[in-house]
């Protein structure tokens, strides 16, 4: 595995790379043109002028999060063959540069979710939380605005206030679209872009739904290890694969995350590592990435990466806000440096104990 952290760029990001470049094992980062709408072709230049501040930093590109999908691809509209052919075009120049992860999601209208951005924690840290309770009185329309008002004015990922500005049309493009529909337009588009990964060795890695199950009544495709599985194998190929995020498949108790990571074996390209804490059904909150901050056994999960074979980028998603640090919510250098060193700790422990029973049978 590589372990890398996500930045969003120097124009957008309050952690730098050389920040990063010090961060214990940290090789690489995972990094995206965040200017850019969904469905925009993106430029060689641009991507040469990111990889070479990247490597200028020390540091490598191990993958993009995220190259994100335009609403004509999620919803089969006719311009979604504009948009498609887009896409390719830009894997085609991922590739060309040397990048062969991208991270993307499948999520109608909104990206991930949350109640409270800044939750405080009894030691005075604070969190990102969820509460569906809280979700279910807010107006969809309003959604945006609560959550932009708590983003220390950093811009979210996912968020874009151009295309979050035109809700209503948003919501009528997905008028009809039910789960079957979802999932047929993302097989489409997975059997469109295939060649193109072929071509350039690119790994395709499907961000699980965040939380993993309908909001505002939109249908939701990636949320559990029977739902991931139908389109892994609707679309065989092993460039067809998945983002295991902990945080958002571990939101749903149900979903048992070692089981998860067995059942994809060969089909993880990338892994978000974090914590969270349940408190009832709907309600939890994101925990340091220790396993007894939170409900997850994250030395679990850690081996069953590692006994799956898993060689691709690991980054510690969220932190939480400590130390006084302001950042992008979930974003801030000093608790997502504590969840790099505490994983590779994990993956150190993991591996030698995995040689040491091997050097005993031998
Ligand atoms: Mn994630």
């Amino acid at each position: 595995m590589q372990m890398t952290m996500r930045w969003f760029g120097s124009k957008y990001d309050s952690v730098t790379l050389p920040q990063i470049r010090q961060v214990p094992g940290v090789t690489g980062i995972v990094t995206t043109l965040y200017g850019k709408k969904p469905g925009e072709l993106w430029e060689e230049e641009a991507i040469l002028a990111i990889k070479q501040e990247v490597e200028a930093a020390g540091l490598k590109i191990a993958g993009i999060e995220s190259v994100n999908i335009h609403d004509a691809i999620k919803t089969g509209h006719p311009d979604r063959e504009e948009y498609i052919k887009n896409y390719i075009t830009t894997l085609e120049r991922l590739g060309k540069a040397d990048i062969h992860m991208v991270c993307y999601n499948f999520m109608p209208v909104f990206d991930w979710t949350r109640s409270n951005l800044a939750k405080m924690r009894s030691d005075g840290s604070t969190v990102m939380s969820y509460d569906q309770s809280i979700i279910d009185k807010i107006d969809p329309n309003d959604i945006s605005s609560a959550m932009e008002s708590q983003a220390n004015g950093y811009l979210l990922p996912g968020w874009e206030p151009e295309r979050i500005g035109k809700l209503k049309e948003l919501f009528a493009m997905y008028k009809g679209i039910d789960e079957q529909k979802l999932f047929d337009n993302l097989v489409y588009f997975l059997e469109k872009i295939m060649p193109v990964c072929d071509a350039y060795d690119i790994n395709m890695a499907i961000h699980p739904d965040d939380p993993p199950w309908s909001v505002f009544g939109l249908p939701r495709i990636v949320t559990s290890k029977e739902k991931i599985l139908k389109f892994i194998k609707a679309v065989d190929n092993p460039h067809n694969g998945v983002t295991l995020c902990t945080g958002s498949l571990g939101s749903n108790p149900k979903n048992d995350i070692p089981a998860i990571i067995h059942a994809l074996k060969g089909h993880i390209h990338f892994a978000h590592l974090r914590n969270l804490k349940h408190e009832s059904p709907g309600v939890l909150e994101e925990a340091a990435h220790l396993s007894s901050d939170g409900s997850l056994d994250m030395y679990a999960i850690t081996k069953a990466l590692y006994d799956a074979g898993f060689d691709g980028p690991i980054r510690p998603d969220h932190g939480r806000a400590i130390w006084g640090e302001v950042s992008m919510p979930g974003y801030g250098l000093y608790d997502r440096a504590l969840g790099c060193a505490y994983l590779n700790g994990l993956w150190e422990a993991i591996a030698k104990a995995h040689c040491a029973a091997q050097c005993a049978q031998c």
